[in-house]
Formats: C-alpha cells, sequence, structure tokens
C-alpha cells in the first residue's frame, strides 16, 4: 500500500533529504546465479520447477518466481516424482542430493559456489582427522546445509564468543575451525581470535569464509553510516547477510531498520532527519532500492549521492546442465 495521500507535502513544501546510497549493495553474483539457475529450468522444463527453500531469502524474488511457474517448498518429499527440483542458494547436506537421487528426480544445485567451497573444506579437515568448530547461527539453512556435509558429531556449532570459553576440547586435539559465509566480519574476527587462544593448535582456511559480497557490504555500511541520521538496509527478516548489515551501522552509531520494501517505512522515522543513509542485502533487487528512493522523494527533495567502496566483478558459472 502507498503512504497515505495526506502525509505527502506539494513538491515546493517538501524539506531536503540527503540520500548516502551504499555500493556495492544488492545482489551478489551467488544470488544472480541462482535466480538465473531457476529462470533458465523454467524455460527447459516448463513449469512447474520445484525450488527447495526460497532460492534466495527475498519475498520479492520469490514471488516473481512463482509468477513464472516455480513451486517452493521445504523438503524434498514435497516434490513430486518426476518433477525436476532445484536446491537453494544456501546449500543443503549431503542427504538431499542423495534422497534426489535414490529418487530419480531431475535436480539442479543453485548453492553459492563459495558455500560449495566451505563444504569442501570441511569434508577435508574431516579427512585429515580434525574436529571442526563452525562459526555461524544456529538453524540458518546454511548452517544445516555444512554441518550436514559431515558424520553426526564431527562439527561443533559455535555461535558467539561466550560459546567459546564452554568448548570442552583440548589443547591436544586435532581441530580446524570454518565460518558461515554472511557473517559479521568484526564478530568473526574475535571469535576466531579467541579460538586461537584457547586452541593453538586449531587450524583455520587461509582466506576467511566470510564471502567478498557479505564483507564487501558492511564496509559500505560503515563508509555511510556515520553521515547518517538513520539507515535503511533492504533486505528480509531471515537474511543473515542483510541482518548484518543493520548490525553494522547500529555498530556506528546510527539508528538503522530493517525493511523489505518502501511500504515498510513509516514517515515519523524521518522526523527530524537531515540524511538517511540506504543499502541493500545481497539478495534484495535493485528494483526494490529505486522504489523507495521514490517513496522518499514523494515526501522530500531527494538529493542522492552513491558512495563506491568497492567494485565486483565476480560472476559464477552455471551448472554443467545448463551452461550452453
Ligand atoms: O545467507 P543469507 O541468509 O544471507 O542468504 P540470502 O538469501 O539473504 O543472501 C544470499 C545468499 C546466500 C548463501
Ligand atoms: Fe554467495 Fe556470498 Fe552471495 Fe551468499 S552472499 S550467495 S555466499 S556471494
Amino acid at each position: 500500500m502507498n503512504a497515505p495521500l495526506q502525509t505527502a507535502a506539494r513538491p515546493d513544501e517538501r524539506p531536503a533529504l540527503t540520500l548516502l546510497i551504499a555500493a556495492p549493495r544488492g545482489f551478489c553474483a551467488g544470488v544472480d546465479r541462482a535466480i538465473e539457475i531457476v529462470e533458465r529450468a523454467l524455460e527447459r522444463y516448463g513449469p512447474p520447477v520445484y525450488v527447495r527453500h526460497e532460492i534466495v531469502h527475498n519475498r520479492y524474488v520469490v514471488d516473481g518466481l512463482k509468477a513464472k511457474g516455480a513451486v517452493f517448498v521445504e523438503e524434498l518429499d514435497a516434490v513430486p516424482d518426476g518433477a525436476p527440483v532445484v536446491f537453494s542458494a544456501h546449500g543443503v547436506p549431503k542427504a538431499v542430493p542423495a534422497e534426489a537421487e535414490r529418487r530419480g528426480l531431475d535436480y539442479l544445485d543453485a548453492t553459492c559456489p563459495l558455500v560449495s567451497k566451505v563444504h569442501r573444506q570441511a569434508e577435508r579437515q574431516i579427512e585429515a582427522g580434525r574436529h571442526i568448530l563452525f562459526i555461524g547461527h544456529k538453524g540458518h539453512p546454511e548452517v544445516v546445509g555444512t554441518m550436514g556435509q559431515v558424520p553426526e558429531g564431527t562439527m561443533t556449532l559455535v555461535e558467539t564468543i561466550d560459546d567459546v570459553a564452554g568448548l570442552a576440547f583440548s589443547t591436544e586435539e586435532p581441530l580446524a575451525y570454518l565460518t558461515q559465509t554472511t557473517l559479521s566480519v568484526e564478530d568473526t574476527r574475535n571469535i576466531v581470535a579467541a579460538l586461537q587462544e584457547r586452541f593453538p593448535q586449531i587450524v583455520g582456511p587461509r582466506a576467511e569464509d566470510i564471502c567478498y559480497a557479505t564483507s564487501n557490504r558492511q564496509a559500505a555500511v560503515k563508509a555511510i553510516a556515520p553521515d547518517s541520521d538513520l539507515v535503511l538496509v533492504i533486505g528480509a527478516p531471515n537474511s543473515s547477510n542483510s541482518l548484518r548489515l543493520v548490525e553494522v551501522a547500529e555498530r556506528c552509531g546510527t539508528a538503522a531498520r530493517l525493511i523489505q520494501r518502501a511500504d515498510d517505512i513509516e514517515p515519523e522515522w524521518l522526523e527530524g532527519i537531515g540524511t538517511v543513509g540506504l543499502t541493500a542485502g545481497a539478495s534484495a533487487p535493485e528494483t526494490l532500492v529505486r522504489e523507495v528512493v521514490d517513496r522518499l522523494s514523494q515526501w522530500r527533495t531527494v538529493e542522492e549521492h552513491t558512495l563506491v567502496t568497492a567494485e565486483e566483478k565476480m560472476v559464477f558459472k552455471l551448472p554443467r546442465q545448463l551452461a550452453d
């Protein structure tokens, strides 16, 4: 629903608002690829194409694909025999493709290659005889997927720095750490330091597993937040990387709100506000950014500034079955 008409001032009466737009923001290479996989699957097989879990954590994207004939389910038992199915960008436990194969389902894996990389590292650490301490958020599909790459009991979840003190391992035991891709760069650095202090023998990935898109978007928010009175982050409540952007802004001392789209903005939020920072999580399309700018422009005379803190050129190949 659009904001009530009476709140929109006449153009000549609209007070000025400076809008600081973060860049990079929005879609990453893994999200672009995952959406393209569903679109190509729809072209190739025709609807319905089943998708296990939201392909990316964004309702606008999911609704758009639903309109084209995608059917979203949480588990494979909701996929009829013979139907094509796509696994979401967040990755799946090994049991999922195994089950799809057992049932003879035609499946396409849209797991982001940067998540798959962590899956392979997990396998390698287990082969090397190490127990894995996995830094991540309990219940998140990526965490479920990564923990499902290794035998039960070989990976322990570490959610916070306080969890480190409670770990019942000795300094003799072979240990490795890995992380979810969409974590807070700052929190993860602190948790890793605490792990290294407690377990000097622990080994970790050469470069951290937090993906380029997550760290670039966090750095971009850090650049706009100190000069903003309010930061708006476009993203879903179940989108880990988007939630982290809200935290980053708040840690800069700036109020921040997660919004799914323009309709979520309450006009009162802007009272007494001269500068709004704007960004979008890796699963939020640019259309929604423009929608927010347009909405703000109904209320205020907006002066837009984009602050570029990094250039992104990453592109991921499609799965073999679709690359033609
Ligand atoms: O992992 P997260 O909850 O941030 O997922 P998302 O769908 O919002 O963003 C893209 C990804 C991945 C993996
Ligand atoms: Fe891949 Fe990072 Fe994008 Fe997730 S946020 S899909 S890990 S590039």
